[in-house]
């Protein structure tokens, strides 16, 4: 088995770099800016209000933030490197199909008219941290590796201010003790960090790292956000799936981002033995 260099478009993965690499681990987040061009993001923009206004004029099989023109960001090639290192299996990749799963995605359109507030930190030691589904959520490392369990990445296709998205306590992915009350309270202690952006980037983070929304200030435009998870192909956490419809019509390689969860005859292409379901297995 062989990590892929092409993405289901045939674009070349791009792999991190020794500095990407070292932040993320370092911080369990890190941003990727300016990955997708004006027209990109116009096409999805107006997608996500489509979808959020009149979700009743688009097709049902695409009704989802995986839909339309956001579904080539399911495995856009700029965050596949980084995903086959911390966390897929390269003994469950191929030519044919990724060593991780894609498991959720949702809006996050936060209308700047209300500028409502979404202060909640999770994730991370303390802070709503899901001790029965370590498995999912694990951030595991041993010396050169490390291995990202429920890890999200967030899109943003409006420009953000510094202070108006998604919210950090940097290293928390892999903290032994609990949250002060005080630093989760208060959304301006220092440990918090946050990130600046043009439209069209995106930021990949641990779930297991403590984060949170916020208030969205910007008085000019809404944030338009979408978050899309990805797990071990052995591990889940959230109940979803793509609209039938669309995975029968996504090529093989992208439709193995949606495959069960597992390993044994899971390797993109595997063919299942006839005896798979007989009691007589293993007799
Ligand atoms: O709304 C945000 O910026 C954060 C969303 C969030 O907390 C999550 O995806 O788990």
């Amino acid at each position: 088995m062989s990590l892929t260099e092409t993405n289901s478009e045939g674009k070349p993965v791009i792999k991190l770099t020794e500095d990407q690499r070292y932040t993320y681990d370092l911080k369990g987040w890190l941003p990727m800016k300016g990955l997708l061009s004006k027209d990109e993001v116009a096409e999805i923009v107006d997608f996500c209000y489509q979808l959020k206004e009149h979700k009743e004029d688009v097709d049902e099989k695409i009704r989802t933030t995986i839909g339309g023109p956001l579904e080539k960001l399911t495995d856009h090639p700029a965050f596949v490197g980084f995903l086959q290192e911390f966390v897929g299996d390269s003994h469950m990749e191929n030519d044919e199909g990724y060593g991780f799963r894609m498991e959720f995605s949702f809006m996050g359109l936060r209308y700047s008219k209300y500028g409502g507030d979404t202060w909640g930190p999770h994730g991370g030691r303390g802070a709503d941290y899901r001790v029965n589904s370590a498995a999912s959520h694990d951030y595991r490392t041993s010396p050169g590796k490390a291995h990202s369990g429920l890890t999200q990445i967030v899109w943003e296709f409006t420009d953000v201010i510094h202070g108006h998205a998604t919210h950090f306590i940097s290293g928390t992915h892999k903290a032994a003790f609990n949250i002060p009350e005080n630093v989760k309270e208060n959304k301006t202690h220092p440990l918090w960090e946050t990130y600046e952006c043009p439209a069209g980037s995106c930021v990949m983070f641990s779930e297991a790292t403590t984060h949170s929304g916020t208030a969205w200030k910007n008085p000019d435009h809404d944030r338009v956000a979408v978050f899309n998870s990805y797990n071990s192909i052995a591990s889940r956490y959230h109940y979803w799936e793509p609209h039938p419809d669309q995975l029968a019509e996504m090529t093989p390689k992208r439709a193995s981002l949606f495959r069960k969860v597992g390993y044994e005859y899971n390797e993109p292409g595997a063919k299942l033995p006839d005896h798979i379901n007989l009691p007589e297995r293993g007799f």
